[in-house]
């Protein structure tokens, strides 16, 4: 369960009077706090603005549903559910920057997708940090599916390439990729996650089914541009947001979808197996001021 996602605009509008240019520039301020980018700030109030004149509104407090309203509209063209592939195996490959949530958003989504009666692989394709292939070993056996790994510091691609023959073989519908954390501005390890796609679009007759970058909610507006070079290597498919329940600054997800125009596929809520969410435009812009 999130809460307060916009924690500080409640406090705004909280205890004020009469809507005026001050409380109008107050909750941009407020809005750029919680991470929404300036331009966007702006461009938000001023709709707010313009709608509350035409509509009469003049109590504060009212500015919340006009503001939940506008979330909402804002965000719901971003729902999409995720792709399946023409062919089986289902191809996810899960990429981002250290530490965002990768892994445990592939053991989240494997779990997913196996409660559900698919057969699910794990592929073990950080093979550079030390003890994420083991990490990533101990969430395949809480989550019951299996998992192919190589040798620590063996290439990533290559284990890609046994997987997805592996999976094959073994008749697993759903494989899911965990590759290592990757600060986009470092070209060789692009270079790496480009390899990547290409053994799997060679192997499966097709691009992998979903390219998903994990932004981690606490990031702020770096975060953007991280995920814009992300996506000139590798086409992304969607966005998953992690550790939203770990923030009062939900704009990071305004701003995102504004920016890169890619849906949000999935949001993360918490550490364990479940609390992964299927993004909702209407129950993110409910949270917002609870
Ligand atoms: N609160 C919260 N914590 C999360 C969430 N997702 C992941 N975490 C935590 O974030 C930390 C990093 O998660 P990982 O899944 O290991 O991140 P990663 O992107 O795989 O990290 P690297 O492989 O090192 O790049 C762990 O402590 C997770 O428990 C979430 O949705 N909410
Ligand atoms: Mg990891």
């Amino acid at each position: 369960m999130l809460r307060g996602l916009f924690r500080n605009l409640g406090a705004v509008l909280r205890g004020r009077a009469i809507i005026d240019d001050d409380l109008l520039e107050e909750l941009e301020a407020a809005l750029i706090q919680a991470d929404v980018s300036a331009a966007l700030a702006a461009q938000m109030v001023e709709e707010i603005r313009e709608q509350a004149e035409t509509e009469h509104i003049s109590e504060p407090h009212q500015l919340i549903g006009l503001l939940r309203d506008q979330v909402q509209r804002m965000l719901a063209p971003y729902e999409a559910p995720l792709n399946s592939g023409a062919d089986s195996p289902t191809t996810f490959l899960v990429l981002g920057v250290n530490g965002g949530g990768k892994t445990t958003t592939v053991a989240k989504v494997a779990h997913w997708y196996q409660a559900a009666g698919n057969k699910v692989m794990m592929v073990a394709a950080d093979t550079f940090r030390a003890a994420a292939i083991e990490q990533l070993e101990i969430w395949a056996q809480r989550v019951g599916c299996d998992m192919v790994r190589q040798q620590p510091g063996s290439d990533p691609a290559a284990v890609v390439y046994d997987a997805l023959k592996a999976a094959r073989a073994r008749g697993h519908n759903l494989v899911i990729i965990d590759t290592a954390g990757r600060l986009p501005t470092k070209r060789n390890l692009m270079e790496e996650l480009a390899k990547i796609g290409r053994v799997i679009e060679r192997e499966l007759g097709r691009r992998a089914d979903e390219r998903l970058l994990v932004i981690d909610a606490t990031t702020g507006q770096n975060a953007i541009n991280q995920a814009r070079q992300f996506h000139d290597t590798l086409d992304l498919t969607g966005l998953i947001i992690a550790k939203l329940d770990g923030t009062a600054k939900g704009g990071i997800v305004l701003s995102i979808t504004d920016e890169l125009e890619l849906p949000i596929k999935l949001v993360g809520i918490g550490e364990s197996l479940d609390a992964l969410q299927i993004f909702s435009a209407q129950q993110f812009a409910d949270q917002m001021f609870e």
